[in-house]
């Protein structure tokens, strides 16, 4: 008996560990917890892993000890019926008191300990500090040395990442699904997560607390690089918003309709205006999605937004403005040269 119920263990631990193995390989699953990029990440799964061998050695036990008693132990037609129940066995009462008061510590070092290792109180030394503005409905990434961003965050692998999570309006959760856990982003509280990017990648983010119309359009992008290609982005961020060549008329006619537009009311492009309703426009051209990762950044559907912005996200806080064609396309040929 005994031989046979531990290699039912062997059975379900190997079947367990083939199911999660294919999770891990699924590429096509960007939003999955279970392919940690990230030391924070890498710790959670760990401790998911362990805690589900708990679980389930819990579950072979159960199902061991109910196919004993409904199988060997029952009494058979005929049989004499069992001995009373009324007293108790104390060795069997203390042996149930025990076991699974082992098995809740067995889970609880190991969940206590995680939690306090992605909790630190203060920034690991060198640690790039991000300020990360949770708008409705989009992400704002203010990076240390004063330039700004919008929905995609670049982080450099290898360097202790610090964020402060603030938000301008209501609750909404910062989540990173293969870098880490959920973390709230609370008005009036400053909340951290703190974290180091192992594999460069591009990694898809969600807001993960119900936040309104748009909280599911509420997305965002993390792009891990190479502390090199991390430098070189840094560097463009940090240079002025590009000037359109003299020769490129149509963007040199929609930088001037934009600085006078209603747009600049809202929008910042550094040099040009200031504007702190909406995403910082500096550097738009150079990012690959629009509105909360819910558009690909191209001319069509940078024009499709501005003439209708709720019609493409429910409740989003920016009027849409009808412009005759040729003067919308000057605009989006003017954003889209702001690489
Ligand atoms: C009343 C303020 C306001 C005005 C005026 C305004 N916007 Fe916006 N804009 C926003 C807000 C808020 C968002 C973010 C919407 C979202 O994603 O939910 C936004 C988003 C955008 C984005 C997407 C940025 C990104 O990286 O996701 C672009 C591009 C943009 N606006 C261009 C314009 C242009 C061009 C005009 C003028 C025709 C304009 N906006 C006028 C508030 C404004
Ligand atoms: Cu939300």
């Amino acid at each position: 008996m005994m031989r046979a119920s531990r290699f039912s263990l062997y059975a379900v631990l190997a079947a367990l560990a083939e199911i999660l193995a294919g999770c891990e390989q699924s590429a096509n699953l960007p939003m999955t917890t279970l392919a940690p990029k990230s030391d924070l990440a890498s710790a959670i799964h760990h401790l998911f892993l362990e805690v589900t061998a708990w679980d389930a050695m819990i579950l072979l036990i159960v199902i061991v000890a109910f196919t004993l008693a409904v199988f060997v132990f029952s009494t058979r037609a005929g049989e004499a019926a069992p001995p009373s129940q009324a007293s108790s066995d104390l060795k069997l009462e203390i042996a149930w008191t025990l076991g699974p008061a082992l098995v809740i510590l067995m889970i609880s070092i190991p969940t206590v300990r995680t939690i306090f290792r992605s909790q630190p109180e203060i920034a690991p030394k060198g640690a790039l500090d991000i300020t990360v503005v949770a708008h409705q409905w989009w992400w704002e990434f203010d990076y240390p040395d004063g330039h700004k961003t919008a929905n995609e965050m670049h982080i450099p692998t290898g360097q202790p990442i610090r964020l402060r999570l603030e938000s301008a309006d209501i609750i909404h959760s910062f989540w990173v699904p293969q870098l880490g856990g959920k973390r709230d982003v609370v008005p009036g509280q400053i909340n951290h997560l703190t974290f180091m990017a192992s594999v460069p990648g591009e990694y898809p983010g969600q807001c993960a607390e119900f936040c309104g119309l748009s909280h599911a359009n509420m997305r965002f992008r993390v792009f891990v690089q190479t502390p090199d290609d991390f430098a070189m982005w840094q560097k463009a961020e940090l240079a002025g918003p590009a000037t359109p060549p003299a020769n490129d008329r149509l963007a040199v006619e929609g930088a001037q309709y934009f600085a006078t537009s209603p747009c600049t009311t809202c929008h910042t492009v550094e040099g040009v205006s200031k504007g702190y309703i909406g995403p910082n426009l500096t550097h738009f051209g150079s990012r690959t999605t629009l509105a909360a990762g819910v558009l690909k950044n191209d001319p069509s559907e940078v024009a499709a937004w501005i003439t209708d912005p709720q019609k493409i996200k429910p409740g989003a806080y920016m009027p849409g403005l009808v412009l005759p064609g040729p003067k919308l396309n000057a605009l989006v040929a003017y954003l889209e040269s702001l690489k």
